[in-house]
């Protein structure tokens, strides 16, 4: 192991190397840059010798040299030899620029109440913060002119198509790169842009801060000589900044807001009839008895047996907000636009009527209500389950005739045969008609009619039941044998 320090700016870096280290014990040498403590845990580059060992190892590694400035750039170098191979290789330091870069917003809280200036392109009044770029650069033997490419994008947190909520006034958009050029020994550099705040029917989102982000890196195009090392930006320096700028809600002193959402639903049906014509109006009521809730949203499950209507609009104290029916995974849903925010004290009913059908294989239906915001803490309503059961009622009715009305015995001239054979000798026709009828609105299931006649009177027969009709969906079966005489 060969340890050689060097001296560069404040603290001294170290190189230690291991020559018979590494892959194929090829040789390897650590740098570790010096800090006001000591020395970095973990080494900042890993040089590695690419000469493979032969009978003897390469030992790259074996000697270190250095501090001294082999090409004259003010950088100090390091000479590896590899005795193995006969071989030394020369590192060149490259000059390190160091970007002290700011980023500065004004004003960083918005007041969507406050919109202050006309644009020309649009007849609304906009929303305008300033974005202030400032950088300085320095570094030992940089070149004169540093060329940074610097990028700014707005609303960063917005990834993904989501909406960006402020653009840069003078492109239309919110991303914008452009060079910097700054002088070794001039002042701080400092660019503004002026960006505005979207109009709040374009965007939801009030909550999440309007975060800048700047990047940069060093142009290297920028540095035409051949010869000369290409500058590197320090590495110690994260070559990224970020601001942050707030829509003014209306939260309280600590600026968070913390909704209360209390939420309660009813039926005007306390039951729903099979085949009836089922509409039922929900009437909702829903407050934000805590802070401004924004983006809030009544989130309606609609059950499989009913469908959505509509908003009721009729109804004096019900508020005829923006509802809209929508899949959601599978699930229908109906969802209504509460306000964003829906302030502090908000107190409102609203009514939404739907279609009840095809309740035939249910019991009972079910809606699950509650209402959702996008604030971090406290964000959601209590979750409210209405259940309507579900009934079956049917008006049955039966009529009977009798044909003809009265029969008077004993019957004049008549007398009953031993053993008869024909319809005439066993009496006079009676036909009883019964009649039944479903009123509804239920359909009736299993239904049984039971009639019972008298048959015999003093060991005779009395209403001889030789035939059964019917007309419809129905079946008799009657208790015992009828016709037991075999009369035509
Ligand atoms: C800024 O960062 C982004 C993402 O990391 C990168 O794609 C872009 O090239 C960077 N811009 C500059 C000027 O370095
Ligand atoms: C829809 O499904 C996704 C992924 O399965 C889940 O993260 C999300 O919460 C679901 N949304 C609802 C409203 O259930
Ligand atoms: C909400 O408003 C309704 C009338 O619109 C009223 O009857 C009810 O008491 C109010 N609720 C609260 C908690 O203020
Ligand atoms: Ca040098
Ligand atoms: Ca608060």
């Amino acid at each position: 192991m060969t340890v050689l320090s060097f001296w560069l700016f404040d603290f001294a870096d170290v190189a230690i190397s291991s020559p018979f280290g590494g892959e194929n014990r090829k040789g390897r040498v650590f740098i570790y840059n010096g800090n006001r403590n000591g020395l970095n845990k973990d080494p900042s580059q890993v040089l590695e010798g690419s000469w493979a060992s032969g009978t003897l190892p390469a030992g790259f590694g074996f000697t270190l040299r250095g501090d001294s400035d082999i090409d004259k750039n003010d950088y100090p170098d390091l000479i590896v030899g590899a005795f193995g191979v006969e071989k030394v290789a020369v590192y060149r330091a490259r000059p390190v620029v160091t970007v002290d870069a700011q980023l500065l917003l004004n004003p960083t809280i918005l007041n969507p109440e406050n919109r202050n200036c006309q644009l020309s392109v649009s007849d609304t009044f906009d929303i305008l913060f300033t974005v202030r770029v400032c950088v300085q650069v320095s570094g030992q033997a940089i070149p004169h002119n540093i060329v940074l490419n610097v990028d700014l994008e707005l609303d960063w947190l917005k990834q993904k198509g989501a909406v960006k909520r402020t653009l840069f006034l003078d492109h239309g958009t919110a991303q914008h790169t452009f060079d910097l050029v700054v002088g070794r020994e001039k002042e701080t550099q400092c660019q503004n842009f002026v960006v505005y705040l979207r109009e709040e029917s374009e965007f939801r989102d009030k909550l999440t801060p309007i975060t800048v982000n700047l990047n940069y890196s060093l142009d290297e195009s920028a540095f035409l000589n051949e010869q000369e090392l290409k500058p590197i930006l320090n590495r110690f320096r994260e070559p990224r900044l970020q601001e942050q700028a707030h829509i003014l809600v209306d939260c309280g002193d600590d600026n968070m807001c913390i909704p209360d959402l209390k939420l309660s639903a009813q039926s005007d049906k306390k039951q729903l009839i099979i085949g009836e014509e089922n509409h039922i109006l929900l009437t909702i009521n829903a407050r934000n008895d805590g802070e401004g809730a924004y983006e809030a949203e009544l989130h309606v499950s609609v059950p499989e047996e009913a469908d959505y209507i509509g908003i009721e609009r009729h109804v004096e104290g019900l508020r005829q907000l923006n509802c809209e029916y929508k899949m959601v995974n599978d699930s229908r849903m109906v969802v209504c636009d509460l306000g964003n925010p829906m302030v502090a004290g908000t107190n409102l009913s609203l009514g939404l009527r739907f279609n009840v059908q095809r309740l035939e294989n249910a019991d009972r239906i079910n809606f699950g209500l509650y209402v959702k915001s996008s604030n971090k803490d406290n964000s959601q309503s209590n979750f409210v389950s209405l259940e309507i059961p579900i009934a079956a009622t049917a008006q049955v009715e039966i009529r009977g005739v009798s044909h003809p009305p009265h029969i008077i015995l004993p019957i004049a001239n008549w007398e009953p045969k031993q053993k008869p054979s024909e319809e005439e000798e066993i009496g006079p026709l009676v036909q009883h008609i019964y009649e039944l009828h479903n009123i509804g609105p239920s359909a009736v299931g299993e239904t049984h009619l039971n009639v019972g006649w008298p048959s015999q009177s003093r060991e005779e027969f009395l209403l001889y039941v030789f035939q059964i009709d019917t007309a419809g969906p129905i079946t008799c079966h009657p208790s015992s044998a009828i016709n037991t005489l075999e009369i035509q």
